[in-house]
């Protein structure tokens, strides 16, 4: 006799987790030690769903905060390789075997998450550090948000996650994959540390510094593929709260601010920015405040933090640069750099809350 936790995920029934007292530990059908191919499977969701969601923190937090996230999202990656190779042992053989003509999804779906979790490598070592769009950390991105729909996919029409067997080898062999993959990446850290590895100066989100304090050093980048405005900056069309305001008069009451922008391609420029705080700009009572670029590309911030989000029009004594976001851009300390709108234009107070919006800029 023994007993042993049954895990029910039958989408269609709901979740429930029952404590039996069964006749065999029903594992006679497998070698002893081993997972079964439908525990590999779940681990393997548990860690992608954790490597998605750790990821997408990171990805969005700008602030210390974001450290045990990035640390996070490494030790799911790893798990997944761990993983690998008793996968591909199971429920990847079998699914070869059989030669379903959908077998190349899966194929572009394995090779999708391999491929993200090696460019993930690649950026946190420092081995390859591109940057713009073609930075492995971008790339990484794009494969893993390509890989989503086909995760869905995977694990609806292939591995739909059925009663599972919560047992003590589940949970101990499933316990030491994150134990291998935990000293996997502490491993990597203090050898990147022994080495003078590049990856050894990452910022709390993983972003490597690059032409701090040189203004003219640091990258110019945009979201999608945003491009600077045709109009002349002598003339620049800026309206705030609805009224025309002259660029040179808002030049006239800046202050210095060093602040990073911490673009998520993986790198990070600290400037002395010459500013004017927002909150300085437009009356407190509305809920958020709508930031527009010429160009289209906007973004919405919460009113309480106008205190904390500038209008930027220099930086290291000399005006911005036309790539930088002349003649004013946001500089919004601890927020990734999509919220750094250049070539603002338009500058609205609202009474929508702030996060009623795209997730992501669209241009
Ligand atoms: N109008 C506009 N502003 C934008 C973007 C854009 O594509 N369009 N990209 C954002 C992103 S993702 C980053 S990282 C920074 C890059 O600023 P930089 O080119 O001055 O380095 O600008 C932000 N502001
Ligand atoms: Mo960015």
């Amino acid at each position: 006799m023994a007993s042993k936790l049954l895990l029910d995920l039958d989408p269609g029934r709901g979740f429930t987790v029952r404590f039996m007292v069964v006749e065999s530990p029903g594992s006679s059908d497998r070698p002893s030690g081993r997972l079964s191919a439908q525990q590999v499977n779940l681990w393997l969701a548990i860690a992608t769903a954790g490597a998605v969601m750790t990821g997408l923190i990171s990805w969005a937090v700008g602030t210390e905060w974001s450290r045990l996230w990035t640390l996070l999202h490494a030790v799911f990656g790893v798990m997944v390789v761990v993983l690998a190779p008793t996968k591909a042992r199971g429920s990847v053989a079998t699914g070869l075997r059989r030669g379903r003509a959908t077998r190349w999804l899966s194929i572009v779906f394995g090779l999708l998450v391999l491929g993200a979790v090696a460019l993930g490598f690649l950026h946190t070592t420092g081995l390859w550090t591109g940057i713009g769009y073609w930075s492995p950390l971008w790339t990484h991105q794009l494969l893993a948000f390509a890989s989503l729909p086909l995760l869905v996919w995977h694990m609806l029409a292939r591995q739909r996650p059925r009663r599972v067997d919560l047992d003590r080898r589940m949970v101990l062999r499933g316990g030491a994959a994150i134990g291998v993959a935990g000293a996997l990446v502490g491993g990597v850290e203090v050898g990147l540390r022994l080495l003078g590895g590049a990856g050894t100066h990452r910022r709390f989100t993983g972003s490597f510094e690059v032409g701090s304090g040189d203004p003219s050093k640091m990258p110019t980048v945009s979201w999608i593929n945003d491009q600077a405005p045709d109009i002349d900056l002598d003339d620049w069309p800026l309206r705030i709260a609805g009224a025309s305001v002259d660029v040179a008069e808002l030049a006239s009451a800046t202050h210095q601010r060093a602040a990073a922008l911490d673009c998520t391609g993986g790198w990070w420029s600290e400037q002395e920015w010459d500013v004017v705080p927002i909150s300085d700009l437009l009356p407190a009572d509305a809920r958020s405040f709508e930031v527009r670029s010429a160009t289209g590309y906007a973004v919405r911030f919460p009113m309480a933090d106008a205190n904390n989000v500038y209008a930027a029009v220099g930086y290291g004594g000399e005006p911005l640069r036309r790539g930088h976001g002349a003649p004013v851009r946001i500089v919004a300390p601890g927020r990734r750099g999509p919220w750094w709108v250049k070539w603002v234009t338009e500058i609205t107070p609202s009474d929508r809350p702030w996060w009623l919006q795209s997730p992501f800029p669209t241009t």
